[in-house]
């Protein structure tokens, strides 16, 4: 794997040196930061050693450029395969410290060489997170279509197509070192009467239960719920209870995926996260954000208090003991208008900003005033760690973990972006869709 523009662009030595300009103002920060919490009784490094062990997993389909079903703008040097994909994973991770897995999908991942794929990331100190099957698109030389369903469709012969593409991706997934695979289905319908909506949901759960006996015994199966899109009127999988009814169904392997663009405006996920922990089926997250739809926006640039608002409950959660919490995190966004590579860097470090602040949360107060019903209090007392700024705690995890202070300054002076388009001749199909 010669010629890996990430080993040659990112080197750790252009990073010490970018670094080592920004070095003193971190640690004067970072100081003064750590005396302002030390009066409110926390240990700076404690929190900073929590963001540094923060790990999110990045989605393949997440560094080509996307595109909606108007246009897709196309930008120079995008990944033209998997390979590729790892090459700029590998960027994200290097400068972040933050991403060191990949989420796969197939078939858009598809290679015929998987020994080489593990290979390729291992060179690349890379791992895979939780792969992604896919029965919403139809593919060449596919025998039969998903254009009315997959693991719910009324003909037995397709459902078994779906189940046999799931039960492959495991197969791959499991050569790679992975240990979930994430099911999304867009199963449902457009019109109302179109489906039996109770008969189209126990065909799930029949299909579900063949993946679910096909899955690893140290693997979990990861249940995506959508409340619409592709269908318009009724979706098989539509909301948490629907997931969650699921996954008890299928057995203690199943769990509940939250992605937080599935959702109806306004909805209060962070409640949706609490009740999925209490029924201790949450299994972990695609991080996004939204303003209307599934929009697929980076994380925390829309509304940042709601992120903060769930790794809040997670945070409580732990706070609280709640056993064998065990998050899959992954990020699922779009990248339209931005270099994906910097949207993937600054949605990690919006993950573990709101993570940060979720722990300077002075929960023994919070009780209190909860207890007391002093709800302007206890409104207070969450806003003033949201409204920390926690910033030198993010870059001192990241200099700790050989990573950059300022991933994106990093990123532009290294000439990365302008390598590959040298290296890969543009892709230049402006055709719709996410890839
Ligand atoms: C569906 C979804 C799902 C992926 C796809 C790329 O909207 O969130 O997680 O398979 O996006
Ligand atoms: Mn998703």
């Amino acid at each position: 794997m010669t010629g890996n523009p990430a080993a040659t662009f990112i080197q750790a030595r252009a990073i010490e040196q970018a670094n080592a300009r920004l070095q003193a103002d971190l640690e004067q920060d970072y100081q003064r930061l750590g005396e302002l919490l030390t009066r409110n009784g926390i240990e700076i490094d404690s929190v900073t050693n929590a963001v540094a062990a923060f790990e999110v997993a990045i989605p393949s389909w997440g560094v080509g450029t996307g595109g909606t079903r108007f246009a897709r703008f196309p930008q120079p040097g995008e990944p033209r395969s998997v390979f590729e994909k790892l090459e700029d994973c590998s960027v994200i991770q290097r400068l972040t410290g933050a991403t060191p897995r990949v989420s796969l999908h197939f078939p858009w991942d598809q290679t015929g060489d998987i020994a080489g794929l593990k290979a390729c990331a291992d060179e690349l100190k890379l791992g895979f997170d939780a792969v992604n099957s896919n029965t919403f698109q139809d593919r060449p030389g596919q025998t039969q279509s998903y254009k009315f369903g997959s693991l719910t469709h009324t003909d037995p012969a397709v459902r078994e197509q779906a189940i046999a593409h799931n039960i492959e991706c495991i197969k791959i997934g499991a050569q790679l070192g992975s240990k979930a695979l994430t099911l999304w289905i867009g199963d449902g319908a457009n019109f109302p009467g179109q489906q039996n909506l109770a008969r189209a949901y126990e065909r799930y759960l029949e299909s579900a239960a063949k993946i679910y006996a096909a899955l690893p015994s140290d693997w979990r199966l990861l249940i995506e719920h959508k409340m619409y899109e592709p269908a318009f009127y009724a979706t098989v999988i539509q909301d948490w209870g629907s997931s969650l009814m699921a996954a008890q169904t299928l057995g203690p392997k199943a769990f509940c995926l939250v992605d937080l663009g599935h959702h109806a405006p306004n909805v209060n996920i962070e409640m949706i996260v609490s009740r999925l922990v209490h029924a201790r089926r949450l299994g972990g997250f695609h991080f996004n954000d939204s303003k209307y739809g599934d929009d697929d926006l980076d994380a925390g640039s829309i509304d940042p208090y709601r992120l903060f608002l769930i790794f809040n409950e997670l945070v409580d959660a732990q706070w609280r003991k709640t056993p064998d919490l065990a998050l899959a995190h992954m990020l699922d966004q779009s990248h339209n208008v931005t270099d994906p590579v910097e949207s993937l860097m600054s949605s990690a470090i919006e993950l573990q900003r709101a993570y940060a602040q979720s722990l300077l949360v002075d929960r023994r107060t919070l009780d209190e005033y909860q207890q007391d019903n002093d709800a302007l209090m206890a409104s207070h007392t969450l806003k003033r760690a949201f409204t920390t700024d926690v910033q030198p705690i993010l870059a001192m995890a990241r200099m700790r973990r050989g990573a950059a202070i300022d991933p994106i300054g990093t990123y532009r002076s290294s000439g990365y972006r302008a390598a590959c388009a040298a290296r890969r001749p543009a892709n230049l199909s402006f055709g719709g869709g996410i890839v």
